[in-house]
């Protein structure tokens, strides 16, 4: 279990991924900046084919830039960058290193979000200390070619009363399903396009946040 140092209420609501291959070159730095001055208050980095040296050096940007703007700040995949940077956590897959191993590398202080496709790991990562949890995909998804089966709205209903955690449906989110998966029972929406290739990046995040009230 975790005794956070962030307070529960930024586990909620809009989950901005700063996706490094999904900017299409423009800057993360920029887009983290533009996406907190509209609100957005909790973001994950997530560079899957940089080198270890590049991502650190984003990472410690991007680091610096959430904390200027009172943001929540995630690496995504790899517990060793999380702590380099000083993150407030580390964002897991269920090919990533197991949540125990984690979990004893961070300390209970940091969040750990687990990705889940199924009840079954929905089930396991509440058991094994997480602090939320992204479920889908709930939509196709062009931003992760490699994706688990389409869940759906309805796997997401179901797996709600499995979990006391927060929820965030992730995949092919958009403005306009916000509310439908929030009815399902989501806490929040994780999204990677609708915002990082947003051509309005600040007017994206309003959106978002103003269905998301
Ligand atoms: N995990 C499940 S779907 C997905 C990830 C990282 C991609 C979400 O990207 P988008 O562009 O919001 O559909
Ligand atoms: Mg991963």
């Amino acid at each position: 279990m975790s005794t956070l140092l962030i307070p529960a209420s930024f586990l909620t609501g809009l989950y901005v991924i700063l996706d490094a291959q999904a900017s299409g070159g423009r800057s993360l730095l920029d887009i983290l900046r533009e996406a907190a001055a509209a609100g957005a208050r909790l973001f994950q980095y997530r560079d899957k084919t940089s080198s270890t040296r590049e991502v650190y050096r984003q990472a410690v940007r991007l680091r610096q830039a959430a904390a200027d703007a009172g943001a929540v700040f995630v690496v995504n995949d790899r517990c060793d960058l999380a702590l380099a940077v000083e993150a407030d956590g580390v964002h897991l897959g269920q090919q990533d290193m197991p949540l125990f191993h984690a979990r004893s590398l961070l300390g209970s202080g940091k969040i750990i979000g687990v990705s889940t496709h199924r009840a079954e790991d929905v089930q396991a990562a509440t058991k094994g200390g997480a602090d939320y949890l992204g479920f889908g995909p709930i939509f196709p998804t062009g931003t992760k070619p490699d994706h688990e089966p389409v869940a759906g709205i309805e796997s997401l209903r179901a797996i709600r009363p499995l979990t006391h955690l927060p929820v965030f449906a992730i995949g092919g989110m958009t403005v306009g399903t916000v509310e439908a998966v929030i009815r399902a029972g989501a806490n929040g929406v994780a999204v990677v396009s609708a915002v990082v290739e947003a051509p309005d990046v600040a007017g994206a995040v309003r959106a978002f946040m103003a269905r998301l009230a």
